[in-house]
């Protein structure tokens, strides 16, 4: 297919066809991808194939422009480590936009812009954008290729960077295109790093390692199910697979088609008996959620394996049961704080063919990070590149710095991941990061009070004076910044998917890893620890555990948490489960409060819920 000429035509250098492979005859697929090269005006497009010779092409390129550095291949094989600019770190929701129809209907936990207007605003940041360099075409599956909760999308961007993490963290390539017909559903992706090489004149500028934009946009048009996203080259910003797609337009697709996208590790764990559960757990960022998705437990003859690390999509099956999916292939994981000690499996995952982005690098070709080791190393070039000794003064390696490696090198990485069907949920779990009120573990009396749960998750934002709650970051079902719709809607919907299920949902559980003591110390141990909930899970699921009825839900009766080999004070388990009406009630008035900004869209079932909690806790 031919492009529209693009002005001025004489000096710029710009791709004149698309270069389709031949199989492609998706016209609307066609015209789409012609639009945005008349509209950005790339050099060149290039056709993602996916195979491991586009791969080592492009890293061979980037080499040579210095912007992979290749690790040494004795210590990490096929690796390399880049240094964002600094500028361009991490996620930027200030940035981030819903542009839905209507303002109500991104709600008021979302930016939100009109959609004509954005995409006036974005049609003149894009012009020409990727002038001088390659526009790649990168079609990707979403899920297992062809699977019955998977999804297609195309993101066309001007960031070979991205290109290499969206190998690493979809199907990528012609295999996934293949799929794309006349008759499929696929989701249009623009990304550019808004950072052109030749101006309108064609007047030609260097490269730098880094390129990216001050000004930043990530957009979503939920209603047309469309991604523009401009100015980052940095992970969420860039992989618009991720929460772009996966999250913010997959729980708008999903309230529409009665599934759900939500921001979930995804585990199996196998009693001593051999009988398997499944388990998806939704926690804010920092509050672990890596290393429970690859968790070693203590407690004997327990197993678990990884299915997902970040996104879980759920759907009903046949059967009336909740199945999941992770839709990803690979970890885009922080660096910092994951270490042999805190998780084993996720330093055995990158042992090799990983991207480490914004870490710091050893004097022997390694990365290293705050936290990987207990020894600190006496010299390193930090993730800046600026030489760093342990009295600089200043962190080695960016605190949001991370590494992209494929799932399939988890050693703890389940065969379900393969399932295309998804694994059927036992059990689904909300954590926040607390050191008042939340016990170690309860369970909801109900579906409905689970969903009450899932709305309230928060962590504390600062630690608690004795006898108060602290200023509560709300953060529903850790899909504050990732909901592509508004959020009372999202909780009429998993209200919905309750009625739907029935007696076959699965059990819902609120867990808390960070519960303090008066004098601000760790009450419970975590990590590896975590089992021990876990394994009560599975037994209340069987029927096997007893309860003990609190106002807030269910917990483990005396006993029937299982402690076994574990040294922790009596009066620290009582403090684990303790609920003080006052600083309940405290709670509960913060919680009328966040509920109060979305106003009349807030389900009944939730306010009804708040009231019976109050009555419960007089
Ligand atoms: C992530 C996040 O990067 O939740 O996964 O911010
Ligand atoms: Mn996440």
């Amino acid at each position: 297919m031919t492009i529209a000429p693009a002005t001025p035509a004489s000096k710029v250098p710009i791709a004149t066809s698309l270069g389709e492979p031949p199989f492609v005859t998706n016209r609307a697929l066609l015209k789409w991808i012609s639009d945005i090269a008349a509209l950005t005006q790339p050099e060149r497009i290039h056709w993602c194939d996916g195979s491991q010779q586009e791969w080592y092409e492009l890293t061979r390129e980037m080499i040579a422009q210095g912007v992979l550095i290749p690790l040494n291949p004795e210590l990490r094989p096929d690796s390399f480590l880049v240094r964002s600019d600094p500028d361009d770190v991490a996620r930027v929701e200030d940035r981030t936009f819903i542009c839905s129809l209507k303002k109500e209907d991104a709600g008021p936990t979302n930016n939100w812009r009109n959609p004509e207007e954005m995409n006036t605003e974005l049609r003149g940041l894009f012009a020409g954008s990727m002038r001088g360099r390659t526009m790649y075409v990168v079609p990707f599956s979403m899920g297992p290729l062809g699977g019955p909760i998977s999804q297609l999308g195309i993101q066309l961007t001007d960031s070979p960077y991205a290109v290499l993490n969206m190998r690493i963290m979809t199907r990528m390539g012609f295999d996934a295109l293949a799929l794309i017909d006349d008759k499929t559903p696929w989701v249009p992706a623009v990304h550019s790093v808004g950072f052109p090489l030749v101006d309108h004149d064609g007047n030609r500028t260097d490269d730098v390692v880094w390129p990216s934009n001050l000004t930043k946009y990530i957009c979503h048009f939920p209603e047309s199910r469309e991604i523009w996203s401009y100015g980052s080259g940095y992970g969420g910003n860039a992989l618009l697979s991720k929460k772009c797609f996966s999250l913010r337009i997959g729980s708008y697709m999903g309230r529409q088609e009665g599934w759900m996208a939500e921001h979930m590790l995804i585990l199996k764990l196998t009693s001593p008996e051999n009988k398997a559960y499944h388990v998806a757990a939704a926690f804010p960022s920092a509050c672990g959620k890596t290393n429970l998705a690859m968790i070693t437990p203590t407690i004997p003859g327990w197993k678990a394996e990884t299915i997902g690390d970040d996104i879980a999509w759920l759907r009903p099956g046949s059967d009336g049961r909740l199945y999941a999916i992770n839709p990803e292939a690979g970890f885009f994981g922080v660096a910092p704080g994951t270490g042999e000690k805190t998780n084993p499996v996720a330093m055995h995952t990158v042992w090799g063919n990983t991207i480490f982005t914004n870490v710091a690098l050893t004097d022997e070709g390694d990365v290293w990070w705050e936290g990987m080791t207990e020894e600190v190393p006496e010299h390193l070039v930090d993730w800046r590149g600026d030489d760093w000794t342990p009295d600089s003064g200043r962190l080695a390696a960016h605190p949001n710095s991370r590494f992209t490696v494929p799932i399939q090198q988890c050693p703890t990485l389940s065969s379900d991941w393969y399932e295309s069907e998804g694994v059927p949920l036992d059990a689904i779990i909300f954590g926040g990061r607390r050191a008042t009120n939340i016990p170690l573990v309860a369970e909801a009396l109900d579906w409905e009070h689970g969903v009450f749960i899932g709305a309230t998750v928060s962590s504390e934002q600062t630690a608690a004076a004795e006898g108060t709650v602290g200023d509560l970051r709300r953060d529903p079902f850790a899909m504050l910044p990732f909901c592509g719709y508004n959020m009372a809607d999202y909780w009429q919907h998993w209200l919905d998917m309750g009625t739907t299920m029935g007696a076959n949902a699965p059990k819902i559980y609120q867990v808390n890893w960070f519960r303090k003591d008066d004098k601000g110390h760790f009450l419970w141990p975590g990590f590896g620890e975590n089992s021990r909930v876990l394994e009560w899970i599975c037994r209340r699921i069987d029927g096997d555990a007893a309860v003990t009825d609190l106002p807030i839900g269910r917990v483990p009766a005396e006993g029937s948490l299982n402690l076994e080999g574990l040294e922790i004070a009596p009066s620290s388990m009582e403090q684990l489960f303790a609920v003080d009406p006052a600083m309940w009630s405290a709670e509960c008035d913060l919680t009328e409060r966040f509920f109060d900004q979305f106003g009349s869209r807030v389900p009944p079932v939730l306010t009804t819920q708040l009231t019976a909690l109050r009555k419960r806790l007089t």
